[in-house]
């Protein structure tokens, strides 16, 4: 059966055009790469298994990001999630009032799986919470700017991605300075998969806004072009990071790193029945006698 994405989602149905877009070349890379992401979803979801429940954070993490990004795939491959923006540039002898397919599908996978990614890498070095939930929001920053200036048809689409670029390489400080020391002190195996991870994921980060300013920003290639240049960064920045990632933690357990995590045959007994208070009740919330609070179950 051949790819009918084409047709069956065409950028003619309903009359709603765009004069670049993909081709039936580019849908074909969106659907291997689709394939791809899935497929190393199950197997990451098969290794996990094996793990103990205490021990699959990262399993879990890494799952969800290959998950996500397989459905922005389906999306792509199928010729959806995308609006139809004037370029800012002519190429190719194009007229003014020419439009190029904006796949905004992409920046939706990225707002959730880029924190993600992130949140990997700085739950390895044993970050305090309140820098990672900044570098978190800074990544936000980062790839919403990105989608606003894909969005925008002016000139004014640079700003937003000068904004983007800023957030950038603020993450760009915290993940190799703060990050590195922080890995440092939990000792040299810790060390060694951070600095792995991070170079490799800062290294392909660097190449997104060179992507963007030739695609989405420049409109100098073409989308199927665009396919090939964010599919191979995708690829290798989730489904080969996440076998990067899952191997190099193979030895470290998360209670090195600082992360308390427990299955419920760990609750210490001496919580359930703190203050003499009766497991049932408590666990409806419920008060027994004058002031009593309900025993903490499941507390820190
Ligand atoms: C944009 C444009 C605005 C400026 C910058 C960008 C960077 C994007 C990055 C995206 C990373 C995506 C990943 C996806 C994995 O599948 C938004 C292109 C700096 C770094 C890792």
């Amino acid at each position: 059966m051949g790819n009918d994405a084409l047709a069956a989602n065409g950028d003619t149905v309903d009359g709603y055009t765009a004069d670049i877009s993909i081709t039936v070349r580019g849908s074909d890379a969106y659907w291997a790469i689709f394939a791809f992401m899935a497929l190393m979803t199950l197997l990451f979801i098969a290794h996990c298994r094996t793990k103990p429940r205490t021990e699959r954070v990262f399993h879990y993490i890494t799952i969800s990001i290959t998950l996500v990004a397989s459905i922005a795939y389906f999306a792509m491959a199928s010729n959806l999630g995308w609006a139809s923006i004037l370029v800012e540039f002519f190429r190719g002898g194009k007229v003014e009032g020419t439009t190029r397919e904006i796949f905004y599908v992409r920046y939706i996978d990225w707002v959730i799986t880029t924190p993600l990614l992130l949140l990997d890498i700085l739950l390895t070095a044993g970050m305090p919470w309140p820098t990672i939930l900044f570098t978190l929001l800074l990544d936000e920053v980062m790839i919403i700017t990105g989608l606003v200036g894909a969005l925008v048809k002016s000139s004014y689409k640079w700003g937003f991605f000068t904004f983007g670029c800023v957030a950038f390489l603020l993450i760009v400080w915290n993940v190799a300075w703060v990050g590195r020391r922080h890995a440092s002190a939990l000792g040299s195996d810790v060390s060694k998969v951070y600095l792995i991870t991070s170079v490799w994921t800062l290294g392909l980060w660097f190449l997104y806004p060179v992507a963007w300013g030739v695609a989405e920003g420049g409109n100098v290639i073409s989308p199927d072009s665009e396919a090939a240049f964010y599919g191979t960064l995708d690829v290798l920045a989730k489904p080969i990071f996440g076998i990067l990632f899952l191997w190099g933690h193979r030895n470290i357990s998360a209670d090195r790193l600082g992360l308390a995590i427990r299955d419920y045959q760990q609750v210490p007994r001496a919580a359930l029945h703190e203050k003499g208070d009766p497991v049932p009740g408590a666990r409806h919330g419920v008060h027994n006698g004058a002031g009593a609070e309900p025993a903490v179950v499941g507390g820190a």
